[in-house]
């Protein structure tokens, strides 16, 4: 029953039919299914779907943005079901979708989660530049920094980020993971982060690792 009510809603976003996916987000939450179940069995592979109609020109730029527009309403929708597990902040995270980048569904998700889970997330938001990595990491010495990149092209501007808290001798103090569709455990390994989140639910396990002294 709840496999028929994610593939309804996966078809919904594919249709980028904004009413539909918001009802059957709606319907999917009333019936129990969790967030992040959600998440991983209809938004990401719905969106994965637009991505390959982009890809073979099936769809375009504006249905994309329709796309983004959706995941966006319905992530918020999600939000007051993640309830928040603990009073106590488990521990300080920045988080930001790197320079050049624009995709914000995914790092949102991981935000959500995390306060969720307990932390107090800063959001830097998207396009992030280097330096403003650093300026944060200084101002509120957050335990982790979490970074997203949805684009080959910007996945790069990851290791500028490391490069520039070494320089400005914070890459100690933090822990570094990073996430985003085209990102590897590989490129996480090679680039000198610390992990690499599969996604969100994972992500925030290996935050709270972290903060508990387990890893
Ligand atoms: C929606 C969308 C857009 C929207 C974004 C809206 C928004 N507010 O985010 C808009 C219209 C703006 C857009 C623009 C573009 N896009 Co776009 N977009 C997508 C699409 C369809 C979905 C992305 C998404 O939200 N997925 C759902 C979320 C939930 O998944 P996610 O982000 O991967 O996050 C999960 C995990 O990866 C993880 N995660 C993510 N970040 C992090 C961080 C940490 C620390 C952790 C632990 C975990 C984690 O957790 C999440 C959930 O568990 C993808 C297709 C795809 N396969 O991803 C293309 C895609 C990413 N876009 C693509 C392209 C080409 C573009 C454009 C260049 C198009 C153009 N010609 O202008 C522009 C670039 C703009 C820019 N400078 O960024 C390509 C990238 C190809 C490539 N190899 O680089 C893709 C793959 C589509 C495709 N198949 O061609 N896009």
């Amino acid at each position: 029953m709840y496999e028929e009510l994610l593939a309804r809603l996966r078809e919904a976003i594919v249709n980028l039919d904004l009413d539909a996916s918001k009802s059957l987000t709606k319907e999917c939450l009333e019936k129990g299914i969790p967030p992040s179940e959600i998440v991983s069995k209809g938004i990401s592979i719905a969106m994965e779907e637009v991505g390959k109609k982009f890809e073979s020109s099936e769809y375009f730029l504006s249905e994309l943005i329709v796309a983004g527009e959706i995941g966006k309403e319905i992530t918020q929708m999600l939000k007051p079901y993640l309830k928040e597990s603990e009073i106590r902040k488990k521990g300080k995270v920045v988080i930001g979708t790197v320079k050049g980048d624009l995709h914000d569904i995914g790092k949102n998700i991981f935000g959500m989660m995390l306060e969720a889970a307990g932390f107090e997330v800063i959001d830097l938001g998207t396009d992030v530049p280097a330096e403003a990595f650093v300026e944060a990491v200084k101002k509120n010495s957050p335990d982790i920094v979490g970074m997203s990149a949805l684009l080959t092209v910007t996945m790069g501007e990851m290791e500028n980020v490391i490069n520039a808290l070494k320089k400005a001798g914070l890459r100690d103090k933090v822990k570094v993971i990073v996430g985003g569709a085209p990102i590897t455990e590989e490129f996480a390994r090679k680039i000198g982060a610390d992990a690499y989140g599969k996604d969100a639910v994972v992500g925030v396990e290996i935050c709270k690792a972290w903060v508990e002294g387990k890893s």
